[in-house]
């Protein structure tokens, strides 16, 4: 339904929906299919882009691929017979999501270039009121269940770095790259030696004049196994049935057991640093460099990488790894402690993204007008089976706290909660329920065992500063251990932890 009032002088609209979406991603794009497979047609993706693809759509830098094996990174019930090469790069995953949006029709739910600028729960209509704008034109949208499918690596980190803002060149974020700067010949510097910036440095040193690579934390990198599918996989995966999940079962529990030595037995990745430090041994000749390039921490304390280029990159002579860390920025360069100054034409800051501390979070107000981050600024990011939080009422959030990896497949992750989503749904419809809030005892106890969980993993112990930490430096953002016990946990929705209203049934 479609109302139209008067505020402050401004024509505004309301639209009712039962279900609103936020985010046209993997997690967006997965619900909107099993929501349309199980009879909740009344729903509406909302995207700030121009199609599907979400982080897949935005990380556009050169050399931007999945370190996840491409069998594995796909949905369960859209297997993709087409992957070309053994790890997928960028524009093959962003046309795969968008093949599979095409082939279930959600184009025609989802409105694209909208951004959300709020989502407010509101007690006495039972709803959740979004105000969203489009083309100049902010409206508003109610809707009985809200889905935060918004992604952890969404909004930009861009570096709190003294002077940055007096830099009279170009500065580019490696998740808003811009596809028209020629970086031929030029004098680069990029800022972070993270995921992102592994990728694209090899790429970018072979057309810089020269490139300075800022490092505050050298990463372990396993090489990277990549190559092309042959004819005859190729082959295979279109015509030989239950192939492709065969591989994809193998792959799956071979990373699981990689889960076991980061969360119960660190001890067992020794062989992997091993691996790492051959890896370095290997395409570094310098051994200063070398020096520079090995890490201090425990392998898998932050994300293992994978890469054969980087460190070959790093041993060009137009590539100089600096390891003194920046002092300020000026207008013509960067200057670091030691008091150097290399002057660049540009800076690449792959400093990553707010993942603890997302904007989105300020913009996400539950029960007594509370915000998100106001509310975890003080509990600290957590949530229910990473999906429903205390305060926050028919709302759930897609890769919520404590559901990122370090080993496997987000999507596993993604089509578990969907599972959840999906039973919540069914359940809220079949006992007429209108409200349902998770109870805070429940999620308490629910964290307090991932922190249990979590107290001999490689990421507390392992030495190091990690976006995995929030500013408490918990461990807020990942699953400890075997993901099937996710899918478990997540097989049915377990209405005993929530508190819940039940209505005359006629708003479900
Ligand atoms: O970001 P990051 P990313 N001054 O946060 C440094 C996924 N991903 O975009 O380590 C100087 O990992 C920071 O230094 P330090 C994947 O999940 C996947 O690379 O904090 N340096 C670090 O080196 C990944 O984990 C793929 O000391 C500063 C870097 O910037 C996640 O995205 C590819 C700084 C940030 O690294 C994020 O990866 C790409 C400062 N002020 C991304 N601030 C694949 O699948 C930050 N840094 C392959």
């Amino acid at each position: 339904t479609t109302v139209q009032y008067n505020l402050y002088g401004v024509t505004m609209t309301t639209n009712d929906v039962q279900i609103a979406i936020i985010g046209a991603g993997f997690s967006g794009l997965g619900a909107a299919i099993k929501l349309t497979q199980n009879g909740f047609d009344d729903y509406v993706v909302l995207d700030r882009g121009e199609d599907f693809g979400g982080t897949w759509r935005d990380n556009t830098y050169p050399g931007a691929a999945c370190d996840v094996p491409s069998r594995l990174y796909s949905f369960s019930f859209a297997q993709n017979p087409d992957w070309s090469r053994t790890y997928s790069h960028q524009p093959e995953i962003h046309r795969y999501i968008n093949s599979v949006a095409a082939e279930h029709d959600i184009a025609s739910k989802t409105r694209f270039r909208t951004e959300v600028l709020s989502a407010r729960w509101q007690e006495d209509l039972g709803r959740w009121v979004l105000t969203i704008e489009h083309a100049g034109e902010r409206s508003e949208l109610r809707a009985e269940f809200l889905l935060g499918a918004v992604g952890p690596l969404c909004e930009p980190n861009l570096p709190d770095i003294k002077g940055i803002d007096s830099f009279q060149g170009e500065i580019i974020h490696s998740a808003r790259w811009d596809d028209d700067y020629d970086f031929a010949g030029k004098r680069v510097a990029v800022i972070g030696t993270g995921a992102s910036a592994i990728q694209l440095v090899p790429k970018l040193a072979k057309v810089a004049g020269r490139l300075d690579v800022y490092q505050r934390t050298a990463p372990w990198i396993v090489p990277r196994t990549e190559r092309p599918y042959t004819a005859a996989e190729k082959w295979a995966a279109k015509k030989v049935p239950g192939y492709q999940s065969a591989v994809r079962g193998s792959i799956y529990a071979g990373n699981e057991f990689v889960a076991f030595g980061l969360t119960y037995s660190p001890k067992a990745l020794k062989p992997v640093e091993l691996l790492c430090r051959a890896n370095i041994r290997k395409g570094i000749g310098d051994p200063e460099l070398r020096r520079k390039a090995t890490p201090t921490f425990q392998v898998g304390c932050k994300r293992i990488l994978r890469s054969n280029d980087w460190y070959p990159a790093l041993d060009r002579r137009n590539v100089d790894l600096v390891t003194d860390g920046i002092d300020h920025v000026g207008e013509a360069g960067i200057v670091s402690r030691d008091g150097t100054q290399r002057d660049v034409d540009v800076i690449v800051v792959a400093t990553g993204f707010h993942v603890t501390d997302s904007p989105v979070f300020e913009k996400i107000i539950g029960v007594d007008g509370r915000s998100m981050a106001g509310v975890w600024s003080e509990i600290g990011m957590q949530g229910y089976k990473g999906s429903f939080i205390n305060g926050f009422p028919n709302m759930m959030l897609m890769i919520g706290p404590s559901t990122g990896l370090g080993h496997t497949s987000m999507v596993y992750m993604i089509e578990s909660q969907l599972n959840y989503l999906v039973d919540y749904l069914k359940t809220v419809r079949a006992q007429r329920i209108t409200r349902t809030e998770v109870k805070l005892d429940s999620q308490r106890q629910y964290n307090n065992g991932i922190q249990h969980d979590l107290r001999n993993s490689v990421w507390v112990n392992g030495g190091c500063a990690s976006w995995y930490k929030d500013a408490n430096g918990n461990i807020t953002t990942l699953w400890p251990g075997f993901t099937f016990n996710f899918r478990r946990a997540t097989k049915k929705f377990d209405i005993g932890a929530y508190d819940v209203v039940r209505g005359n049934g006629t708003s479900v």
